[in-house]
């Protein structure tokens, strides 16, 4: 049987403000002091693992050995089926600027478009679905872990539309919308009930807080 988070508090180990503010949004009903673990100062450890459960894991053992909490982290990304499942967990790296190009960060225009550019280069009627994944891993001082993998299937859009949301939303039109609307133009709670992070989420809390 898995070990249940019981009350108290709970490190949210991630340094991106988008994810932390759905995770805290999501975890909200259930009673639990969220810190995270940007606010703590713990250090970002190196995402080395090949896989969303092993970038997860790493993250979630690394918060919670330094804070000596349990720590939840979310490892997810964007499989592209036409490009054999990239960037995968290589999502986030594929937004880096370079350090010639300004301020190292992200550039989450040019990581889209670099995603747009490689299916238009295979061809103007390319298949164009993708899938969002996500991992979510807590992990105890002591060493315990858990996971959770979620998925939301869609397709890809350009040019980019909407202003909500975080990271590659406004080119995902989720499937189950059925329509034209991006992640990024959809109310947040809907995407809160309808994304990889909420279909992980939902594993999570039928685990952890189900009867
Ligand atoms: P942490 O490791 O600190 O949690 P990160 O941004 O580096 O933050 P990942 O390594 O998991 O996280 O990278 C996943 C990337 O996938 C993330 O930066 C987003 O751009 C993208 N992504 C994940 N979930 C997303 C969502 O719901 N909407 C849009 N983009 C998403």
């Amino acid at each position: 049987m898995t070990r249940k988070l019981s009350g108290g508090s709970l490190v949210i180990a991630t340094h991106n403000s988008g994810k932390l503010k759905e995770i805290s949004a999501l975890l909200e009903p259930y009673g639990l002091k969220c810190l995270s673990a940007g606010a703590l100062g713990l250090p970002e450890p190196p995402e080395t693992g090949t896989t969303f459960v092993e970038n997860a894991l790493i993250k979630a053992r690394a918060a919670a050995e330094a804070s000596q909490l349990p720590a939840l982290a979310d490892d997810s990304g964007l499989s592209v089926d036409a490009l054999g499942g990239r960037p995968g967990v290589y999502t986030a790296d594929w937004a880096q600027r370079q350090w010639f190009e300004g301020e190292p960060g992200r550039d989450w225009y040019m990581a889209m478009g670099k995603v747009e550019g490689m299916l238009q280069q295979l061809g103007s009627d390319i298949d164009r679905s993708a899938a969002f994944h996500c991992v979510l891993a807590i992990a105890w001082p002591d060493g315990e872990h858990a996971t959770y993998e979620g998925r939301c299937p869609g397709a890809l859009t350009w040019p980019p539309r909407g202003a909500l949301g975080f990271g590659y939303d406004p080119v995902f039109v989720p499937s189950s919308r059925a329509g034209e609307e991006t992640f990024a133009e959809i109310d947040p709670q809907e995407k809160h009930r309808i994304s990889h992070r909420a279909d992980a989420f939902a594993k999570l809390v039928a685990d952890q807080f189900g009867a």
